[in-house]
């Protein structure tokens, strides 16, 4: 494993993409780890294989970012705390063509803002639902007073999911200056 100067977290609903993103997106095989389930007062069972998807990249730069696929399910959101430590940034991934997706997108936001306020939305599976209106998310952040950065896109399109990578990454450097 390398020592990286970057770690990005993909959240976001179950079946979104996150999974597909880092193994798009990572030079080597992407790892899932075994997490322990604590959360014992609603679940019965103590352990719980949870997976968290791990994979690793280096920029032209020589950036090198570590890539941390959450598990989508609100059963482990504890994990998520852990996983996010350190992190520079969270990429909120968001399926389209889901029942209510502008839903997920306020509980996701929701979730992930504690942990800190870089974050990049990204509404998948556009092509499975184009019928229904892309202007929602846009109208939804503007309605809540909230500027994140909305990229549309299909999470097994590298040069996508790069872009949204990048977004993080220069919007941490505006803010903080270069992190060596
Ligand atoms: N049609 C379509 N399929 C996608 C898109 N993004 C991801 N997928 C597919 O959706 C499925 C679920 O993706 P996965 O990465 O496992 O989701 P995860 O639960 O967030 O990790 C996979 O079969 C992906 O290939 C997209 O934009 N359009
Ligand atoms: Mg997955």
């Amino acid at each position: 494993m390398i020592l990286h100067q970057y770690k990005i977290v993909f959240g976001g609903t179950m079946g979104s993409g996150k999974s597909t993103a880092i193994k798009t997106l990572s030079e080597v095989e992407v790892v899932s780890t075994e997490a322990l389930n604590t959360d014992i007062e609603s679940h019965e069972k103590l352990l719980t294989t949870v997976g968290i998807d791990y994979g690793e990249i280096t920029l032209e730069d020589d950036v090198k970012v570590g890539l941390y696929g959450t598990p989508g399910q609100d059963r482990f959101d504890f994990i998520w705390a852990v996983i996010c430590k350190g992190a520079i940034g969270t990429i909120v991934m968001i399926d389209h063509a889901a029942e209510n997706p502008l839903l997920d997108l306020e509980q996701y936001i929701q979730a992930f803002q504690p942990f800190g306020n870089n974050i990049v939305i990204a509404i998948t599976h556009i092509d499975r639902k184009p019928e229904r209106t892309f202007s929602i998310y846009r109208d939804w952040l503007s309605a809540q007073g909230l500027n994140y950065p909305l990229f549309f896109l299909d999470a097994r399109q590298q040069d996508d999911v790069l872009l949204l990578v990048e977004t993080l990454i220069a919007t941490i450097e505006v803010h903080y200056g270069l992190i060596n």
